[in-house]
């Protein structure tokens, strides 16, 4: 199969970046009515040629500081820079600041082409080389082919097609599974098809027909033709220049920066983790400074709060004034708009005004919970988060506590299997450590449950299931208790009981109990004595008794002085006698043994129980309702 590669050019302006495109494509990348006029690029242009067997894409960006931006957004998918020098100038500003941005974004490898070679002697080529090697010097370029080239003459490119060939066979073949990911650098209509993007297909592989999304702002649309280089194909895998033609979408809908993916795959979001670096000739960057924040095709605006350093230093500081240049740092990236990020995206950060490339890095977490970062805790957090993808989805898990980590969640956010043990209870992940600490709790919560309630045969499921897992899934309480019976460390269904604990009713006391409590509520406020209650419960005298201190114990029956009432009856008192106060201001004994059919034994403790639970007030004879 035909290797295809993205090759992106960088350098100043008027070095012959387009002019050598042109020369190895035989395609003008200035395609703009207006850069035909002036002779410059301003936005990105695109050429493709086939070398051998492999098929080079070229992505050319224009040179001009004003167009640094339309430069980033072009080279953010590349696989190979062709770093463009002109030997009459040599080195120049967007020679370095371009290279530096490459670097910030870790494209691996490329060929730095001597161009306008026509236009000078021998040794003012040397010169030149010389400086583009101390350029390149301690980057992936290091050792990169510098090759002395004419677009005029047509002097070296055999040459340079060789070298970028040979660059191009060592790039990596890019993941053609999972998600597509297209982040966007051109919208336009085409008559006859609609809404057409186009873009560097970074991941996975657009297929004709696919349903998508169009995120930030999460546009449903259908993929209806695909191009790779102006031919129609039914699929486009990774690391291929493609045009897509969409349904369901206006081309005034779409801009560049927005991104062509697979719906929930990645996180839409306007704060993330970050390791940043700033350049070493960039000034210091403030805590909470506003920059540019340049991601795939994107330009967005953001403040930068700084946490720690990321350089190996003897006493770090959990939070930083500013970061020097040169220097890494941790950081929380609060962006104006959102953004489509995957952790271990690159970006690069310009300042706001002027518009200067000072520096770039690494997304950790895009999906950060709100957080102090400024402390010692965050920065051993940061670290972790940076140290490996693993460690990082562990560290998730961990955070998420008792609410857990859906699976699907963590793959949008770390891209990784934990490091440690986790625990799945349907497709959500909980820590293991979290799990272990939660049955403690259980066990520690039931056992004293046990302690205060010694006569209760366990504590009401649900009553646990609130204390200790409170907001928690209730899967994830169903699945610990079991984990617990399992093991034998606890029992019950509705009521959980420790092993040996607790006490069990046998058949003929929970008889005993259901009778016995159907007396009392039948007898509301003149309730029988124990005896009398057993001898019309048709219960045994000691059977009663055991039975009757459960109930008590359960608080079904309440103590009046030498009484037991229903807890229902006395209930229903209470709220009556409340809700008296606007008819009967007062109740006295009279009125309230005949309003309740009961006598003097029964009306005194009750009367003086409802004074005890500030229902009413004795004044004289009578009561007032309070
Ligand atoms: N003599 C000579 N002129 C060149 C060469 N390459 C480009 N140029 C000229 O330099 C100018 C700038 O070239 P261009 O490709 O637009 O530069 P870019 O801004 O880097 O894209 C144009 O006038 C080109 O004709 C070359 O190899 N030799
Ligand atoms: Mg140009």
């Amino acid at each position: 199969m035909t290797k295809s590669v993205v090759v992106g050019t960088a350098g100043h302006i008027d070095h012959g970046k387009s002019s050598l495109v042109l020369a190895l494509t035989g395609t003008d990348p200035d395609r703009l009515k207006e850069e035909k006029q002036r002779g410059i690029t301003i936005d990105l242009g695109f050429a493709h040629a086939r070398v051998g067997d492999m098929d080079l894409a070229f992505v050319d960006v224009p040179g001009h500081e004003r167009f640094v931006k339309n430069m980033l957004a072009g080279v953010g998918g590349i696989d190979a820079v062709l770093l463009v020098i002109a030997a009459d100038e040599s080195v120049m500003p967007q020679t370095r600041e371009h290279f530096a941005i490459c670097r910030l974004l870790r494209i691996p490898r490329g060929v730095i082409a001597l161009t306008k070679t026509d236009l000078v002697d021998g040794d003012m080529v040397e010169v030149a080389a010389m400086e583009a090697r101390g350029l390149v010097e301690g980057s992936p370029l290091a050792d990169a082919p510098i090759v002395p080239v004419s677009a005029r003459t047509g002097a070296g490119l055999d040459a340079l097609r060789d070298a970028l060939a040979a660059a191009g066979a060592r790039a990596e073949t890019r993941t053609a599974s999972g998600a597509p990911r297209l982040p966007i650098d051109r919208v336009f209509s085409m008559r006859g098809f609609g809404t057409v993007v186009t873009g560097t297909l970074t991941q996975g592989t657009l297929r004709v027909d696919d349903e998508l999304v169009i995120l930030p702002a999460d546009r449903r649309v259908k993929v209806r033709g695909l191009q790779v280089h102006g031919a129609s194909q039914a699929t486009a895998e990774a690391g291929r220049r493609v045009a897509v033609n969409l349904g369901g979408v206006e081309v005034a809908d779409v801009r560049r920066g927005d991104t062509l993916t697979a719906a929930g795959a990645f996180a839409v979001t306007r704060r993330f983790d970050a390791l940043v670096e700033l350049l070493p000739d960039s000034k210091a960057l403030r805590h909470g400074a506003r920059v540019r924040f340049h991601h795939g095709t994107a330009e967005l605006l953001a403040r930068v709060a700084l946490a720690s350093t990321a350089d190996p230093v003897e006493h770090a500081e959990p939070a930083l004034a500013e970061l020097q240049p040169g220097r890494r740092a941790f950081a929380r990236v609060r962006l104006e708009a959102p953004a489509v990020l995957a952790r271990g995206d690159r970006f690069v950060i310009r300042q706001y005004s002027p518009p200067i490339t000072i520096g770039g890095g690494t997304v950790l977490d895009p999906l950060p919970v709100r957080s102090p970062i400024r402390t010692a805790a965050a920065a051993r957090r940061l670290v972790r988060l940076a140290s490996s993808d693993a460690e990082a989805a562990m560290a998730f898990v961990e955070e998420s506590r008792a609410a857990g980590m859906a699976a699907d969640a963590l793959a949008r956010r770390a891209g990784a299997v934990p490091s440690g043990p986790v625990v799945a209870v349907g497709s959500t992940l909980y820590s293991a450590v979290v799990v272990t600490d939660l049955e403690t709790r259980l066990v520690a919560e039931v056992d004293a449950y046990h302690r205060t309630q010694p006569m209760s045969e366990g504590m009401p499921r649900e009553e646990a299931r609130e204390r200790v897992f409170g907001a928690a899934a209730p899967a994830l309480f169903d699945d610990v208790v079991q984990r617990l019976v399992k093991a034998g460390r606890l029992g019950g269904r509705d009521r959980l009981a420790l092993p040996g604990r607790g006490v069990s009713l046998s058949d003929e006391e929970a008889k005993a109990q259901a009778a016995l409590e159907r007396v009392f509520q039948d007898a509301g406020l003149a309730p029988p004595d124990i005896a009398a209650a057993a001898a019309s419960a048709r219960v045994a005298s000691a059977v009663a008794d055991r039975v009757s201190k459960l109930l008590l114990r359960q608080k079904t029956l309440v103590r009046v002085d030498t009484l037991l009432f229903h807890a229902d009856a006395l209930g229903r008192l209470k709220r009556e006698v409340a809700g008296m106060k606007g008819t009967a201001a007062k109740v006295d004994v009279a009125a309230f043994k005949e309003r309740y059919g009961i006598s003097r034994k029964y009306a005194i403790p009750l009367l003086e129980w409802l004074d005890r639970e500030r229902v009413t007030r004795r004044v004289g004879d009578a009561r007032v309702i309070l």
